[in-house]
């Protein structure tokens, strides 16, 4: 196989045919372990989260995990969760130095996304889109680079609790949401962080918010995915608005896995976007 892209799972892409492969982190409870993979029964492990009252963390892949993800593929593109919260973009450096060394030839090019699920979608849209269209290696790590400073991650999360009990965001931020239908509206910084920049009180308000952002940081009807945890409401609400305001916008909206939904939980939606500029 010549190309191949590879995602860790907190892209929520699984099933996407041959040339693609994702590795799953897992999310471990000391009653039980999930692994995110095409086995994963999201609604049942969210069930279980939500009346579960012990310890609850999560695990990023192994550099033996993205090895074995490489397998038989000359030029491999990995996309990981961003570094800023994840060991996953480290394993999969060190996966790409034994990988190389091991395979004479090879290539792998790591992708830091700097975020997580529908930002890695458009991401993952992309590559294929640019392997598509015959060009070669060089040229695609140039490109997608490039596309990386025209995307963006917005979201809106009802709980931040399994973000603060893994020492992801500050006890004091957590507390803002849960209480009287608040809800934070937020985007991935630069360093891929949580950035909060709204409290938002209901989901209509929420969505508002989000709308304007949109605006705000140059979206001009390119495309957006949305991922949802539970809540296809919101996301639908969210695409009509889009829609109205740009009729031929290209939005798609999918479902968080297992990774994403532990961490924005029922909910919470994602939106990845493309800016104009
Ligand atoms: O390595 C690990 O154990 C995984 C840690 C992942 C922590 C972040 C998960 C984010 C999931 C939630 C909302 C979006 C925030 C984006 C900030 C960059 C999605």
């Amino acid at each position: 196989m010549k190309f191949k892209i590879v995602a860790d799972s907190s892209a929520d892409l699984k099933n996407m045919g041959e040339e693609f492969s994702s590795v799953p982190l897992k999310i471990i409870t000391d009653a039980k372990e999930y692994t995110d993979d095409e086995n994963l029964n999201v609604e049942e492990m969210t069930e279980f989260l939500a009346s579960y009252k012990g310890k609850s963390s999560t695990a990023c892949p192994s550099s033996e995990d993205w090895l074995c993800a490489f397998k038989n593929a000359e030029c491999i593109f990995a996309i990981t969760i961003t570094s800023g919260l994840s060991g996953s973009f480290n394993s999969a450096r060190l996966a790409k130095e034994q990988y190389e060394s091991e395979n004479p030839g090879s290539k792998v090019f790591v992708i830091d996304s700097l975020s997580a699920g529908p930002e890695l979608k458009l991401i993952y849209e992309k590559l294929k889109e640019l392997i598509e269209s015959g060009k070669d290696f060089e040229e695609i790590c140039e490109l997608i680079t490039e596309y990386q400073k025209h995307t963006g991650l917005f979201f809106s999360l009802e709980s931040l609790k399994n973000f603060a009990n893994n020492g992801r965001v500050s006890k004091v931020v957590a507390k803002i949401v849960g209480v009287l239908d608040i809800r934070l509206v937020g985007k991935a910084s630069s360093e891929g962080t949580l950035e909060p920049l709204y409290k938002a009180r209901g989901e209509a308000k929420a969505i508002s918010r989000i709308v304007e952002l949109l605006l705000e940081n140059s979206y001009g009807g390119g495309k957006l995915r949305i991922d949802h945890c539970d809540n296809e409401k919101a996301a639908l609400k969210l695409k009509e608005r889009i829609i109205n305001l740009f009729p031929g916008a290209d939005v798609k909206i999918g479902e968080t896995y297992g990774l994403c939904s532990f961490y924005a939980e029922k909910g919470g939606i994602l939106i990845g976007y493309e800016k104009l500029y």
